[in-house]
């Protein structure tokens, strides 16, 4: 998923917990507001990015070993056909690719869902070209002293570990993968779906009870992913960004999956979490993985109506600590209703993404969210996703 100038997080936190506390007897079933009354699934969102870098084995890993119940690759395809695990086809950010002379002539300018972007892509190099790079953290606050250590993995080595590391630990380890631009692949000729579909056969991984759930901004590709397999299927649902008083800012090219815009459809992402988009969603697909401000939004406060926000912490400056949180919407009551589990993006524990409400506490926006009854969460820091609902 993309990284947002915002994101959101909390209102009623005492009742929250005292909902929470109740839960505490240990039950994994019938205990939580979820679709399914099971506890919210911890997904590592690419693997454990709050510590190490984005999309390695060893971030999928850390994951687990803080207790992630799924772990997260996005998925796009090398020259030869491979699936990697990148965030982006553009790994300019996320590896040291940019300090390699033997690849210098690779950079190039290229459209991705109608934008322009400049850098390396991994459509250009072989998966043999790929496993000569090494990841780097693509967010300067966070720990970059594993940089150039670990490489890109493809998604059977991501399949293999789950399924390994499920065997030793004796739990189930889901994966989640994301098929990142899917016409933008299939415009290079490398479309992603039947080469998922191939590796997800070959471990077997065809039906609903699979430890697997696939995950897409657009639409067609899910469809015609539904009409071949029988695994979950998550609508993702994303924005621009979100106004000062709460509401979505529906912006071009973020308005709308991409297949939409190239179709010349007029629904846009809030479109389908309406109750009639939820219950067109919910042909194709098991769930949906929206933004977590169609949740629960949250505003900027101006009490002296002058135009400005408040600088509600006294910092300086105006980000997620000076926005309050508003009332939850209905979308989760009303994709329950529709049969969809809901899991939304992204929870990221630094003080400065959190909302005031929540005190610099990210275990405060997660019981917030699981009070809602959302049924899994997009986590950077499994461990406190996990800390917060156990
Ligand atoms: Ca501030």
């Amino acid at each position: 998923m993309r990284i947002h100038n915002v994101s959101k997080g909390a209102v009623a936190l005492a009742a929250a917990a005292v909902l929470l506390a109740a839960c505490g007897g240990g039950d994994d079933k019938g205990d939580y507001p979820t679709l399914t009354g099971d506890k919210p699934l911890v997904i590592g969102h690419r693997g454990a990015s709050g510590y190490l870098p984005d999309h390695t084995l060893e971030g999928y890993r850390k994951a687990i070993e803080l207790g992630a119940d799924f772990i997260e690759p996005d998925l796009v395809a090398t020259k030869d056909g491979v699936l990697v695990a990148r965030h982006e086809p553009n790994i300019t950010a996320t590896t040291d690719v940019a300090q390699r002379s033997e690849f210098a002539a690779r950079k190039s300018k290229k459209l991705v869902d109608g934008v322009s972007e400049e850098g390396w892509f991994v459509s250009d190099f072989t998966l043999a070209e790929l496993k000569t790079l090494r990841a780097v953290q693509p967010l300067a606050e966070r720990d970059q002293s594993h940089n150039g250590k670990y490489l890109i993995p493809t998604f059977e080595e991501v399949l293999e570990l789950a399924k390994t590391e499920g065997a030793r630990l004796n739990r189930s380890i889901g994966v989640y993968p994301e098929t990142k631009h899917p016409s933008y692949h299939a415009g290079l000729g490398l479309a992603l779906e039947d080469r998922l579909l191939a590796i997800l056969g070959k471990y077997g991984y065809t039906s609903k009870s699979a430890p697997v759930i696939v995950q897409s901004f657009e639409v067609a590709n899910l469809k015609y992913l539904r009409s071949k397999t029988q695994v979950r299927l998550v609508q993702l649902v994303d924005a621009n960004d979100v106004n000062a008083d709460g509401s979505m800012d529906l912006t071009a090219p973020y308005d709308k999956p991409y297949d939409f815009a190239v179709a010349g459809d007029a629904r846009t992402f809030a479109s389908l979490l309406t109750p009639a988009g939820l219950k067109d969603v919910k042909s194709y697909a098991d769930g949906i993985g929206p933004w977590k401000p169609y949740l629960i939004p949250s505003k900027l406060v101006d009490a002296n109506k002058d135009g400005k926000p408040d600088d509600l912490n006294g910092d300086g400056k105006i980000d997620e600590r000076d926005r309050v949180m508003l009332p939850a919407t209905d979308v989760v009551k009303n994709a329950h209703a529709a049969g969809l589990f809901v899991h939304p993006y992204t929870f990221r524990s630094e003080a400065r993404r959190l909302a005031s409400d929540f005190k610099g506490d990210p275990k405060a926006e997660f019981r917030l969210f699981y009070q809602l009854g959302v049924d899994g969460v997009f986590a950077d820091f499994p461990d406190h996703a996990k800390a917060a609902r156990d």
